[in-house]
């Protein structure tokens, strides 16, 4: 039987994105027999999916990429600031060539259901092509954005016209030359694929419903000195992306805003705004937490944004006012607000007036029919749980994860639940996830998991589970931090409001990086503090 035929493993990966493949790299140098699903016919992950125009990661290239193997570092090298899609893409095929990864994959295969056996304390992983494995883990590294949301807007399907969400973009690209053009979204995605498509469009329309901020990337080619010394410094500019707040190598000002003068406060603010990015909301560490410095940040923003609107009207209506700045993630922009100043581009307000349906010629809103021939949602995601309530996943006495969530994600550390021993979650709920460099908090956690099983195989244990006083206590330990920051003010994704019926809860940890590293490392220091640690029976 090849590794990819069999079917009694001791570990089932879900996703060969990112914390996939290192999963099954690491697993494999551990001696264990690993089977990874995916459901794409490629490697990748959200950058297999997401590959609408303009699409680039927001963390930069030198930062987001494997740190686990300095070879892979010294080898790769990465050509601009921010990476594009295709690029990322392009890397994480390399390294799936490079460790032979693809032999333990297979791809164009969805994990349907997972189900605990109590007698045996082991998984029956079934796919939706019909075969069903039987593992000891079962690791869920399905990404916490991997389920595209389509709006409810009344007679979409009676559209006449092509309709693309950017999360499922065409492989083979979309050439709107001569056509009018409706984006529908205004997030990290309708923001970074609007200024292109508007190069092409003859008339874009743009329906708005919550304006975003959004920093200048400040992208850029990266030069061969850069290069020379991001490779010689690695191991320091990792150290710190380790020890910091979110997982890259930046520190905030050492003050707080307010105890900051008014010139050092300005100059801060510069230096963020030239490294670009989502990062500009970490400028100063009370930015989060206290609004009269979080207003302090938005002004400088609104400063910036409203230099380069031409239309004034246009400005007000770009720029939010509804939420502070940061509490939704910051989108990372190339000429983003400069659009709105072409001719061709025209902003509609949704909240002013709301779509009433489609139909199919265009977009009906409460005031005027917009004529187009193409769609674009930009609509964004079931964020965080969305992919996981897709599969059937059935612990202890029969008990189903989605009944267990059903008033927002339940987890210890976002790693465990209780009721679901050896199941494991990768940057899930319950963690930094998202709020991190993803590559780095990928790597993390499939380090702890893959310690975590060593320590049950050299003590003679089967399985972990959490407790549930673990998990009723880590969640109201996120609660509690998630509540002292301004976060909860925003209706956004993190809070599961872009779902309509989605409980409200901050699904994060919200204590920053190091520190959620430095509790993991305790809790498993301590024997895996609120874990039960199962003999076989
Ligand atoms: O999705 P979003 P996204 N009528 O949910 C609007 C990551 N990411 O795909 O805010 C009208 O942010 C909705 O409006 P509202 C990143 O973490 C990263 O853009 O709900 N509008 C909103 O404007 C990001 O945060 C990168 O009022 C409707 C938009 O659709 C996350 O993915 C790039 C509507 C959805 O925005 C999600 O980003 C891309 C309706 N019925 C994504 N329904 C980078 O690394 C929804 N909207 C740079």
């Amino acid at each position: 039987m090849t590794a990819a035929t069999n079917n009694h493993v001791d570990v089932v990966v879900v996703g060969a994105g990112f914390g996939g493949l290192y999963a099954l790299h690491k697993f494999r140098e551990q001696g264990l027999s690993v089977r990874v699903f995916e459901a794409a016919p490629e490697v990748g992950g959200t950058w297999y999916f997401n590959r609408y125009p303009g699409a680039r990661c927001d963390v930069e290239s030198l930062d987001y990429c494997y740190s686990f193997s300095d070879e892979l570092q010294q080898e790769w090298t990465w050509t601009e600031k921010y990476a594009t899609q295709a690029e990322i893409l392009d890397y994480i095929k390399w390294v799936a060539d490079k460790l032979d990864l693809r032999s333990g994959i297979t791809f164009n295969t969805r994990v349907s259901s997972t189900v605990f056996d109590e007698d045996t304390l082991r998984w029956t992983v079934a796919t939706d092509t019909g075969e069903r494995v039987s593992a000891r883990f079962v690791v869920m590294a399905t990404g916490p954005l991997s389920s595209p949301l389509t709006p409810n807007i009344p007679g979409l399907d009676t559209f006449g016209g092509e309709i693309h969400h950017t999360a499922h973009w065409p492989h083979e690209g979309v050439d709107f030359t001569g056509k009018r053009v409706a984006v529908v979204g205004t997030g990290s995605s309708g923001i970074q694929s609007i200024p292109h498509i508007a190069e092409q469009a003859t008339e874009l329309h743009v329906f708005q419903r919550t304006p975003n901020y959004s920093v200048p990337a400040g992208n850029r080619p990266l030069t061969p000195e850069e290069i020379v010394h991001a490779k010689s410094t690695y191991a320091e500019r990792r150290q710190m992306s380790w020890r910091s707040g979110g997982g890259s190598p930046h520190v905030a000002h050492p003050k707080l805003t307010m105890e900051a003068s008014p010139e050092e406060r300005q100059e801060a603010f510069e230096k963020r705004w030239e490294l670009g990015g989502v990062l500009f909301s970490k400028t100063f560490s009370d930015q989060m937490i206290n609004l009269d410095a979080n207003e302090e940040a938005r002004r400088f923003y609104e400063s910036k944004i409203r230099a380069v609107i031409d239309d004034p009207e246009v400005a007000d209506l770009l720029i939010p006012d509804d939420h502070p700045i940061g509490t939704k993630r910051i989108c990372t922009d190339t000429n983003y607000f400069q659009t709105f100043n072409r001719p061709n581009v025209h902003l509609v307000s949704v909240r002013r007036t709301p779509i009433e349906r489609i139909d199919e010629t265009g977009i009906q809103t409460t005031d005027a029919h917009y004529d187009v021939d193409a769609l674009v949602l930009a609509t964004g995601f079931d964020a965080m749980t969305g992919t996981l309530a897709k599969i059937d996943i059935v612990g202890r006495g029969g008990q189903r994860l989605v009944d267990d969530w059903a008033d927002g994600p339940r987890t210890y550390l976002g790693l465990g639940v209780d009721g679901f021993p050896n199941l494991f979650l990768v940057s899930g709920p319950g963690a930094p996830a998202v709020l991190a460099n993803m590559v780095l908090h990928a790597e993390a956690h499939i380090n702890w998991i893959s310690e975590a099983i060593a320590h049950l195989d050299e003590h003679g244990y089967a399985a972990i589970e959490a407790t549930a006083d673990a998990v009723d206590d880590w969640i109201a330990e996120c609660n509690k931090r998630a509540e002292a920051t301004l976060f909860p003010k925003a209706n956004s994704w993190y809070m599961g409001a872009n779902v309509p019926g989605k409980p409200r809860v901050f699904m994060l940890f919200i204590g920053g990086f190091a520190t959620y590293l430095d509790i993991c490392a305790e809790v498993a220091n301590a024997g895996y503090k609120g874990f039960n640690l199962l003999k076989a029976p």
